[in-house]
């Protein structure tokens, strides 16, 4: 019975520290570019993500039926549950709203064993903004939390292309709509499958072999004027992504992106610009990914509305953290031990620590007789800046002694103004 779910991770206090030391940085990241966070519940009906694109993320859908006979889902991402939410108060809503949430998505894989079924996947989204001005935000609120854990643009790259750009070549090529999703799907996983498997996919939704090679010669291109030769100089995709480009340079953010049209996710509802950062050493699978979907809630049976953002898993981040020796050693974090001298002792060190909890410091009281060895050990894994130690002389004159870890200085003081 010490088993968890197959999959599932526990997370004991000392990776609870490394996961709130993650989220916190999340969560000020967003808050700095004035986002709002929102929360939903993991269990959603399963419809909401019945689409027919071959997309990896809805054939390994964690799906059962509960005791009423409903179909049910547990997320695998949070896109369709926001597209939900902002449906429901179509109207209600001040626009462009910018919310973000850490929930926690599940995935069920049949063939595979060992690979994680959940991870905890920060969103962060702009709806009612068609300009690529939001794009860049996005873009912004990710180099903001890279900074922040000390990654720099030498560690990752964030690739960035436009869906307009198959969109524009596909059209030429009489594939759109439904189609055109397929396609994209098909060629994100390009460099996971072998080619005769990706060209038979193509060819069954219509692409022949000189088509292939002029979809392949295409996302190729890493160059803006190469893809402007490419798609025409009267290419919407060409002008999105010039406009991008053009918008990192005055968020002095130029040096975290390059053009890649070999970018376009592997969801079917993205519509325009899309991106993902990879490290540079290329070891690792995306950080994260995302991009514009302005026609999701159509398919949801709702009037559309623009919409972009991302997704970035809590998993890649760490490994790549911990790789580059990024993730800080974190104790416990009390402030104050308390300690009180012999059984005796223990209501005075009550005492104490309260009126230590109720001055506004942490305090962590030691609820058995223990030995000082013992008692030093502990404050010291705790990480605690104080050590206060009720004793029978002192504490008969309301003193008690403190002793500051850092500096291993003692003195006595009078409880009260501790
Ligand atoms: C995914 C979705 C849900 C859970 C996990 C992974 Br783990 C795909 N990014």
């Amino acid at each position: 019975m010490t088993k968890g779910v197959r999959g599932t991770r526990d997370f004991y206090p000392e990776d609870m520290r490394v996961r709130n030391w993650l989220f916190e940085r999340f969560h000020s990241a967003a808050l700095s570019h004035g986002f709002e966070e929102y929360d939903a519940p993991v269990l959603e009906t399963e419809e909401l993500y019945t689409r027919k694109s071959g997309e990896e993320i809805t054939q390994q859908l964690y799906n059962f039926e509960d005791k009423g006979g409903r179909k049910v889902a547990l997320r695998p991402e949070m896109t369709p549950t926001l597209a939900r939410m902002v449906m429901a108060r179509s109207g209600a809503l001040a626009l462009p709203i910018k919310w973000y949430s850490i929930p926690q998505c599940w995935r069920y894989e049949r063939t595979q064993r060992g690979r994680g079924r959940e991870h905890y996947q920060w969103n962060v989204d702009i709806w009612g903004a068609e300009g690529v001005e939001a794009d860049a935000e996005l873009i912004s609120v990710l180099v903001q939390f890279f900074r922040s854990v000390g990654l720099s643009s030498d560690d990752l790259v964030i690739r960035v292309s436009s869906r307009k750009v198959l969109e524009e070549v596909l059209g030429s090529l009489g594939i759109s709509g439904e189609g055109f999703s397929q396609t994209c799907i098909v060629i994100d996983k390009m460099d996971k499958l072998p080619e005769d498997v990706i060209e038979a996919q193509l060819a069954e939704l219509g692409l022949d072999s000189e088509a292939i090679s002029t979809i392949q010669s295409v996302l190729s291109i890493t160059d803006l004027s190469d893809m402007g030769t490419a798609l025409g100089q009267s290419s919407e995709a060409v002008s999105e992504l010039m406009a991008i480009f053009s918008l990192a340079e005055s968020y002095g953010i130029s040096d975290w992106i390059e053009l890649d049209a070999s970018v376009v996710r592997g969801l079917a509802y993205y519509t325009g610009p899309v991106f993902e950062a990879h490290d540079r050493a290329g070891e690792l699978r995306a950080v994260c990914g995302g991009g514009r979907y302005d026609r999701l809630i159509s398919t949801l049976g709702g009037k559309d509305l623009p919409a972009t953002g991302f997704g970035f898993g809590d998993m890649v981040v760490m490994e790549l953290l911990q790789a580059k020796g990024l993730v800080p050693e974190m104790p416990n974090g009390v402030q104050d031990i308390v300690f009180g001298m012999g059984p005796e002792l223990r209501e005075a060190a009550m005492r104490v620590a309260s009126s230590i909890r109720t001055g506004g410091r942490s305090a962590d009281l030691i609820l058995e007789d223990k030995r000082m060895k013992w008692v030093f050990r502990h404050a010291d894994r705790a990480g605690a800046e104080r050590l206060v130690m009720v004793m029978p002389e002192e504490w008969a004159k309301g003193m008690v002694k403190v002793k500051h870890l850092a500096t291993g200085e003692e003195s006595e003081v009078p409880f009260e103004s501790l």
